[in-house]
């Protein structure tokens, strides 16, 4: 069967990138495949955390995961640490995932920084984890983000090397030629990669210091419009065609985040706004981005504050996803040899 995996880390200050690279896709996807949308606290617990701002941030991801559309009655929405066969899974999967392949990671270069040895070895083996939570569920398809493709890559090499060393007793425990399915990422559209609005060369993201440099869906209309109009752009008039945002990474940046939130084409909207100078362009792109997030920024408020509604989701959802991770879990303890 098709299944559906993503997480979105309890990080807070969930932006735009998160939003066009991940959730949109999420609420799409919810259409055709079992979907599991996970809240990821364990790995946000990678870096430094505070114990009550991570309890928030947790109910705020669920939050804006509904406030997006998405059905937690249709979908399992739920919180990592309440199922245990994520980390249990892990350790299993540590044990098949190579030293070699983990230095390899761009994203634990990037976050661990120079003083790497002093890197928490949870930021290390992130990526195990990441693939334990999609091959708990055994699930074949996983909508993320461009800076996710590496990761999703290691979850298929681990997936890999998983059916191949326990190939016979795969076989003989009943579950034919592989265990794991190899997840297929699911990564397409305009805004794969969404770029600080600062920077057309860095990625929007959750922790950079400038709150200009990203649009959090928590920003009010006001907020929304200011970011944009100091958006970094060049001089020059927008291209009419494609081609022409080559080496313009900014102004790429924003006829992308303008196709996303309108579900055009970039082809499409540099045929509307080919020859329009920036003030133009932004003055249309800050009317767009309000009116598409306004309603579930104020959605998002609403359920934020309604604790025992989202914790009873998360509760629920933690229930449902035990039920399969727990199947899937016996069957690996069958195949390593665990006495159980
Ligand atoms: N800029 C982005 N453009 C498109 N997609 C993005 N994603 C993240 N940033 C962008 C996608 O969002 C999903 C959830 O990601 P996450 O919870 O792992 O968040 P993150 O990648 O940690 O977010 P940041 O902002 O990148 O945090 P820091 O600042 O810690 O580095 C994933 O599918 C991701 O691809």
């Amino acid at each position: 069967p098709r299944r559906v995996f993503s997480g979105v880390q309890s990080t807070g200050n969930l932006h735009l990138g998160n939003y066009l690279g991940a959730i949109v896709k999420f609420v799409e996807l919810q259409q055709s495949f079992d979907c599991l949308y996970c809240v990821v606290d364990l790995h946000a617990i990678t870096v430094p955390q505070d114990p009550l701002k991570l309890k928030a941030n947790t109910r705020e991801i669920a939050a804006a995961f509904i406030a997006c559309g998405i059905d937690p009655k249709k979908n399992i929405v739920f919180n990592q640490s309440q199922v245990a066969e994520h980390a249990e899974l892990a350790w299993v999967l540590n044990c098949v995932a190579r030293i070699g392949w983990l230095n390899r990671m761009t994203q634990f270069k990037d976050k661990a920084g120079k003083d790497r040895e002093n890197a928490s070895m949870g930021l290390l083996d992130y990526p195990v984890l990441m693939a334990a939570d999609i091959l708990i569920y055994r699930a074949t398809h996983v909508p993320v983000g461009d800076d996710q493709k590496q990761h999703l890559e290691l979850s298929r090499d681990i997936a890999q090397k998983f059916n191949n060393d326990f190939a016979e007793s795969i076989l003989r425990n009943g579950f034919g030629e592989a265990f794991f399915p190899l997840p297929e990422p699911l990564i397409s559209g305009p805004a794969t990669r969404v770029m600080s609005l600062r920077d057309g060369s860095k990625k929007m993201s959750k922790s950079d210091a400038s709150d200009y440099s990203r649009i959090n869906l928590a920003d009010d209309a006001d907020q929304i419009a200011t970011k944009i109009k100091k958006a970094k752009t060049d001089p020059d008039a927008l291209p009419s065609e494609e081609k022409g945002l080559e080496g313009r990474p900014e102004a790429q940046n924003l006829v992308g985040i303008f196709a996303a939130l309108s579900q055009r084409a970039k082809a499409d909207v540099l045929a509307e706004f080919g020859g329009a100078n920036f003030s133009t362009f932004k003055n249309a792109l800050v009317d767009l981005a309000v009116e598409k997030l306004s309603p579930i920024t104020a959605e998002m408020r609403r359920l934020s504050a309604d604790e025992a509604y989202v914790d009873g989701v998360l509760r629920d959802g933690a229930e449902r996803a035990r039920e399969l991770a727990r199947a899937n879990m016996d069957a690996v303890k069958d195949i390593v040899g665990f006495l159980r």
